[in-house]
């Protein structure tokens, strides 16, 4: 039995063995990525970000647990789950994992960002992609939401949850942070904590004016994920944004968005991975910045140079 036989049977190591081959960059990527493609489409990708220590992997993990007992399947991706802010939120997520290994329906994988620019790893659309062939119905993706517009999450998952603390001025800091941007829900999380109702009353406000621009009703939602509270209102929301999507006469321009990313991205992956493996080689490269460095190459002509040899090793049948 190949792993893939093993995939389609349902086994969980398959999962592992295939999620490893995708984050790996192996060479079967060409011929696995369409077959995954093919089986995937079903899944709902839920994804929760915010700041880090906001509680995010505590609610991804209630939240997991409610659609599993409700015989759901369920995956999840934990992006950089050790966030160097928070200490000990490692040990956190692991004896939280610990605990999810009960639900037999819950699959759940971390990812390193690996330097890629987004809060997002590069290759978690494809993880994604591989726990929604699998059979995975929802997928929850947490990422630490630092500082940068987080639009890539907002690019691939249908739902994006944004969590923050009543910890003062951190409304101020999801508007600059693009945060407010990319949130179909708010998530006001540690709300055993004061000021939790002001600061929920202050979002309201700012999105009311988002409101008349899409027609969806933010909702802010407070909740206190280590004792369990609110976690049903938010899988509520996530249901009730899920429906206005289905029923949103803009989903069809989203829809032709993601394909359009999705292209590019692939696109983006193949032509650098070529370039770098073939052409931009260790030796090439060092030459190119010893020339321009001499004054001897602009990097326009290098980058000239670079496509000529594309081009050739296209019409060779070597890429
Ligand atoms: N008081 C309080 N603490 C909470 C609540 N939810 C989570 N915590 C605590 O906050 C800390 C951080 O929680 P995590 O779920 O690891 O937060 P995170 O956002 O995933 O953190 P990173 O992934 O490191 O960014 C943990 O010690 C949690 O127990 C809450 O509702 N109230
Ligand atoms: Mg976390």
């Amino acid at each position: 039995m190949t792993v893939l036989d093993e995939f389609f049977a349902g086994q969980k190591l398959a999962l592992s063995k295939i999620i490893s081959h995708i984050e790996n960059d192996g060479p079967q990527l060409r011929e696995l990525l369409p077959i995954l493609y093919d089986k995937a489409g079903r899944a709902y990708k839920v994804g929760l970000t915010g700041p880090p220590g906001a509680g995010k992997s505590t609610l991804v993990h209630k939240l997991a647990e409610l659609y599993a007992e409700r015989n759901h399947q369920v995956g999840i991706i934990a992006v950089d789950p050790s966030s160097p802010f928070t200490e000990g939120a490692l040990l956190g997520d692991r004896i939280r994992m610990q605990n999810l290994a009960a639900y037999p329906n819950i699959f759940i994988r971390s990812m390193a960002t690996r330097g890629s620019t987004g809060g997002l790893a590069a290759s978690t659309g494809e993880v994604a992609m591989a726990m929604d062939a699998f059979g995975k119905e929802t997928i929850l993706i947490e990422t630490v939401g630092v500082g940068q517009v987080e639009l890539d999450i907002a690019d691939s998952c249908d739902t994006t949850v944004v969590v923050l603390v009543p910890e003062s001025g951190d409304s101020i800091q999801a508007l600059k942070a693009g945060l407010m941007e990319i949130a179909d829900i708010f998530v006001i999380n540690k709300a055993d904590r004061p000021g939790a109702s002001k600061m929920a009353s202050e979002l309201s406000i700012i999105l009311d004016f988002k409101k008349q621009k899409t027609g969806w009703e933010y909702p802010v939602v407070k909740t206190e994920a280590v004792n369990e509270i609110g976690i049903d209102e938010l899988k509520d929301k996530i249901a009730a944004h899920r429906e206005f999507l289905s029923a949103d006469s803009r989903n069809e321009y989203h829809r032709r968005r993601k394909i359009k990313t999705e292209l590019f991205h692939i696109l983006d992956k193949r032509l650098k991975a070529h370039i770098a493996e073939h052409i931009l080689t260790e030796d090439v490269f060092n030459k190119y910045i010893e020339q321009i460095r001499a004054g001897e190459l602009n990097p326009y002509d290098a980058v000239d140079r670079i496509i000529t040899t594309l081009m050739r090793d296209i019409a060779n049948g070597r890429f």
